[in-house]
């Protein structure tokens, strides 16, 4: 429990933050949707794309984790999101990629392969890149076309995931560039 915000303790995983106009883009374009979905937007500077899920880690394990993160040579990825869907089994609203960048698929599955030895990740996940602007949504209708937010990741986040009473929120913890 962190006694200052009185959240559950921090789940951890690996992403790309996004740049801040992109982030800025998209958050406009999210707020635009919520009147007709409903639901939770996502604060503008948490808006990210998972590359690995590790859930809770002991806090003891960070310095382990950081060593991890810290020794990996993994190259820069084109990212390019230029499509909204809606999920219906998780009620997000999401922005994401026609076709995903093998690029982006290594370095998810690179960097998933790095934590497994450690049993920081039990097995490697496929991850459909995407980034969540709306939670808890309803069923938004047809959806606008989205203009296609491009750019090279220079780094990836270690990031914490606090559970609040006012939902999730998410905070970069550790950088690491990628080359
Ligand atoms: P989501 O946005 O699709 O819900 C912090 O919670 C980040 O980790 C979010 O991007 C979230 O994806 C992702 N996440 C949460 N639980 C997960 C799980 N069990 N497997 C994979 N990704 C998860």
């Amino acid at each position: 429990m962190n006694p200052e915000t009185g959240a559950s303790p921090a789940r951890l995983f690996f992403a790309l933050w996004l740049p801040p106009e992109i982030a800025q883009r998209l958050h406009r374009q999210a707020g635009g949707i919520v009147g007709k979905s409903g639901g939770r937007l996502m604060r503008e500077e948490s808006l990210h794309v998972t590359l690995a899920f590790l859930g809770e880690v002991p806090e003891a394990r960070l310095p382990e984790l950081q060593a991890i993160a810290a020794g990996l040579d993994l190259p820069r990825v084109p990212v390019r999101l230029d499509r909204l869907g809606f999920w219906k089994h998780n009620h997000i609203v999401w922005a994401g990629c026609s076709e995903t960048a093998p690029e982006l698929s290594a370095l998810a599955g690179g960097l998933q392969r790095a934590l497994l030895p450690a049993g920081f990740l039990d097995a490697e996940r496929a991850v459909t890149p995407h980034v969540t602007l709306l939670r808890k949504a309803a069923h938004p209708g047809e959806l606008p076309a989205l203009p296609a937010q491009e750019w090279t990741a220079g780094e990836f986040v270690l990031a914490r995931s606090w559970r609040t009473e006012r939902g999730s929120t998410y905070e970069p913890a550790a950088r690491w560039p990628l080359r």
